[in-house]
């Protein structure tokens, strides 16, 4: 039995190494939401994958302190215990929605509950995998030359699959000319839910470029018309903004509305939802490969020992540490390895907070006695 002591969270801004645009946005510097729970002298640590603004999700860093501090805090309070992380999804179901702020604190539980038994998260989760394939998000560039410039540079350094953003106006041009440029890359394509089904004939274009997937199409809760896509499209469809839980990735795989997902633990909720999901893809042989939210090195460690998991086939958006930060606020940075990120061995998420950065990086911080 763990017997929990103590609740922190802190709110950091790191700046970003190059602005990152998207279909909904443009990031300069990062906001996180990080976590950290004390049990039996030992500290946990989780990262809330929310964003600044609510463009990717509803949630925002600034719902997720408000849900922690206000509804999840005091269920801690209530029970103070517990025997195995997974207990905590039940525990905040009388909560609805918000599933980054409870996946924040079950990511703190889940990193005591592996140092508790002295061993890397990705053990207790079941991992088989000592390296993970490193791919990396390509943000919307101003024009082309610059954009094949950095797609350049990061297929230099061994990234195994680049992923584009795309947003209308910014589509065929941009994925024509990398597919020219680099014909055998591993290549896709997100739109962060940019389109609408009347899009059809630009979406169909996509075909000619052998992409791997295109993520997100259409609509952020839709299901039906990525369904009516799929049929159309010979390219798989993968969803990201659509899954919010495991039962919305089943409904998903029952309706045919994507062949792939990506799963963020933050956005289903979890790593104990995630799990749902991971043994329905084993199931119906859906491939899957581990999102990323532009997350510090406690995030990114969490995603890392995920991605270990025998569902985890295609290359990750896990990038090394130096695409994101300067400094990064825990230790060692993450690193490329012949297009491998190498998974932390030490027990947990086998990262360590480097205090001084975080400290000097934190704008807001609270601590409550459980
Ligand atoms: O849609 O996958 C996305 C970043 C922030 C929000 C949403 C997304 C992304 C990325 C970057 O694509 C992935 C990463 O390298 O962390
Ligand atoms: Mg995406």
């Amino acid at each position: 039995m763990i017997k929990l002591e103590r609740l922190s969270l802190f709110l950091v801004e790191l700046p970003l190494v190059s602005p990152f645009a998207t279909s909904f946005s443009e990031e300069r510097v990062k906001h996180a939401l990080l976590v950290s729970l004390t049990a039996d002298g030992i500290m946990g640590w989780g990262e809330c994958v929310a964003g600044s603004g609510p463009w990717f999700s509803a949630e925002t860093v600034e719902t997720a302190r408000y849900v922690i501090s206000e509804y999840i805090k005091p269920i801690l309070s209530a029970h103070k215990t517990f025997t195995h992380p997974s207990e905590l999804r039940r525990l905040f179901s009388s909560i609805r929605g918000h599933p980054m702020a409870k996946a924040a604190v079950e990511a703190a539980a889940w990193d005591i509950y592996a140092k508790s038994q002295k061993k890397p998260l990705f053990q207790v989760l079941g991992g088989v995998r000592e390296e993970v394939p490193a791919g990396v998000s390509v943000g919307i560039h101003r024009d082309i030359p610059s954009l094949l410039a950095t797609v350049e540079g990061y297929l230099a350094e061994g990234y195994q699959r680049i992923k584009l953003k795309i947003k209308p106006g910014w589509d065929l041009e941009p994925v024509r000319a990398v597919r020219e440029r680099f014909p055998d890359v591993l290549l896709s394509v997100d739109a962060n839910a940019a389109y609408r089904f009347s899009d059809l004939p630009t979406l169909k274009e996509l075909d000619r470029f052998g992409l791997l997937m295109v993520e997100q199409p259409l609509g952020f809760d839709d299901l039906l018309e990525h369904v009516r896509l799929a049929q159309t499209l010979s390219t798989p469809i993968c969803l990201d903004e659509s899954i919010d839980s495991a039962h919305r990735a089943w409904e998903a795989v029952e309706l045919g509305a994507c062949r792939i997902i990506n799963v963020k633990q933050g956005r289903v909720g979890g790593i104990t939802e995630a799990l749902e999901i991971h043994a329905l893809a084993m199931d119906r042989k859906i491939p899957l490969w581990c999102g990323g939210m532009l997350e510090t090195g406690v995030g990114r460690a969490l995603n890392v020992h995920l991605a270990t998991l025998p569902g985890f086939t295609l290359p990750h958006d896990i990038s090394a540490t130096k695409r994101y930060f300067r400094e990064d606020i825990a230790d060692p940075p993450f690193e490329l390895k012949d297009g491998f990120i190498p998974v932390p061995q030490k027990p947990g998420l086998g990262v360590e907070i480097n205090w001084d950065r975080l400290l000097r990086s934190c704008t807001w911080s609270r601590t409550w006695k459980i």
